[in-house]
């Protein structure tokens, strides 16, 4: 039995690219089984291995962990990318959710139906560039550091780039209005381990294209 941790879920972005991006930055080798058909959900399932029935689900350290957050939060904690104090780890926790917020009308873009999909996009890069961004880029000004929190590395800056780099794949003209964005995003690609995972051949995901939709929409719709 590998001690790396083994992700289950389907072979693209969706709710497990957060982790998977946390794995990498904290330098940690992880296995993937990817769900390719709705049988592949149902023996999970039937097996007992998700607790809600759902994935992202995570092997590691003797447990089968489930629901996004709390995988993230344990790996922060264990990886320290969780800040120094108390102080710190509540400015991580309400820059993170407002991320996650953020990536969930990023990440479900792609299956939206047709006729939603023009509305989803223009209120998706509304929130961005009006209401989270702006936050991010006032943070990274006051605090005027490296990273968004304290003076290293941490889960806000790694969920933070993420993102960046998916709204660049949408709209890279914003990035116009947010100069220390840009620097961030500079700054934090020349980290060993996320220029590692930054590298073609990685197990970073590409954005989903018709066959993943389809694929998702066998596995969990059907
Ligand atoms: N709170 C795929 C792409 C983008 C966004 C979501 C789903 C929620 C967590 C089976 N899991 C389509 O909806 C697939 C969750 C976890 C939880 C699942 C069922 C989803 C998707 C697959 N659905 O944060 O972990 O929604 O397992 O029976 O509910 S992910």
């Amino acid at each position: 039995m590998s001690s790396k941790p083994r992700l289950h879920y389907f072979n693209g972005r969706g709710r497990m690219e957060t982790i998977r991006w946390l794995l990498a930055a904290a330098g940690v080798e992880f296995e993937e089984s990817f769900l390719e058909k709705k049988e592949d959900l149902t023996k999970l399932q039937k097996d007992g291995s998700l607790l809600f029935q759902q994935v992202p689900m995570v092997e590691m350290d003797g447990m089968k962990l489930v629901q996004t957050r709390a995988i993230a939060n344990y790996i922060s904690t264990k990886y320290n990318l969780y800040g120094k104090d108390l102080k710190e780890r509540a400015l991580i926790d309400m820059y993170v959710e407002g991320m996650f917020d953020l990536n969930d009308l990023l990440m479900t873009y792609e299956v939206q139906p047709a006729d939603k999909k023009e509305q989803h996009f223009a209120n998706m890069m509304d929130k961005t560039e009006n209401r989270y961004f702006p936050v991010f880029e006032k943070v990274l000004k006051d605090h005027g550091r490296d990273f968004l929190v304290g003076n290293q590395l941490s889960r806000a800056d790694v969920q933070l780039l993420e993102i960046i780099l998916m709204v660049e794949e949408f709209k890279p003209e914003i990035f116009a209005k947010f100069p220390l964005l840009q620097s961030f995003r500079e700054r934090l690609s020349h980290i060993p381990t996320i220029k590692k995972f930054l590298q073609p051949g990685s197990q970073r995901k590409p954005p989903s294209d018709d066959d993943v939709v389809d694929k998702v929409m066998k596995i969990f719709y059907s």
